[in-house]
């Protein structure tokens, strides 16, 4: 299988986190965003939207981050990986809420400001800080119940979504101490097996682009 992806966009790692905690080995396709790769017509024959990631796998075609980790979990999840998308009804309803919400709403209050921020073309306008803190205010007394994880003490296909985006917000030096139960998560999440994925080449990706 082929994955097309770049290192900094979190929706390409939340997919790398899922590929090594099911031991799938991806046949990784750098499109870097940084030269605008995304926007060749080549790449355009696979992802007419013109973003990252995508998987291709044979004759068959993937994007949105979310799709490809729910088709990778589908096709070589074993029993022992159950807790990453529960069978139990209600229990995979609860991940496939936060899936839904992250892609609706949270991605894009963060997102919108990071960009803003760390590109430093312009400081956000008070409306854009505001959405930003709204949305992990929310998500920290909304989600976690007392528990490392959104929905207990193991991750699932939800928490790696999340934590690929919160760990982008390190790069504009977010400070999450007034988060409680998010800074617990990340806590949990940097200790945590799927979260080797691609970090080494996150970091010297991060630093070549700082210095620049
Ligand atoms: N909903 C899509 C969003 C994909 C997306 O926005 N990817 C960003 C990187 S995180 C991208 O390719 N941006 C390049 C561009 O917009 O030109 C997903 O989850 O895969």
């Amino acid at each position: 299988m082929e994955f097309y992806y770049f290192i900094l966009s979190p929706l390409s790692r939340s997919v790398l986190f899922t590929a090594k905690i099911l031991d799938i080995k991806l046949n990784l396709k750098v499109v870097s965003l940084l030269k605008g790769e995304q926007k060749s017509e080549e790449y355009a024959k696979i992802n007419p939207h013109s973003k990252v990631p995508t998987l291709v796998d044979g004759d068959f075609v993937l994007s949105e981050s979310r799709a490809i980790m729910i088709y990778l979990f589908n096709k070589h999840g074993k029993s022992k990986d159950d807790y990453l998308y529960p069978k139990d009804l209600k229990k995979r309803a609860k991940v496939d809420q936060f899936l839904y919400y992250s892609a609706s709403s949270f991605v894009s209050a963060l997102l919108g400001y990071f960009r803003i921020v760390f590109t430093g073309q312009r400081q956000p306008t008070e409306e854009e800080k505001s959405k930003f803190e709204g949305a992990l205010a929310d998500l920290d007394r909304i989600y976690f119940q007392n528990s490392n994880f959104l929905f207990g003490d193991k991750p699932t296909l939800a928490d790696f979504d999340l934590a690929a985006t919160l760990q982008q917000m390190e790069l504009i030096k977010v400070d999450f101490s007034k988060y409680p139960r998010i800074s617990k998560f990340l806590n949990a999440v940097k200790k945590s097996e799927f979260f080797k994925a691609g970090q080494q080449e996150f970091k010297q990706t991060a630093e070549a682009l700082q210095k620049r």
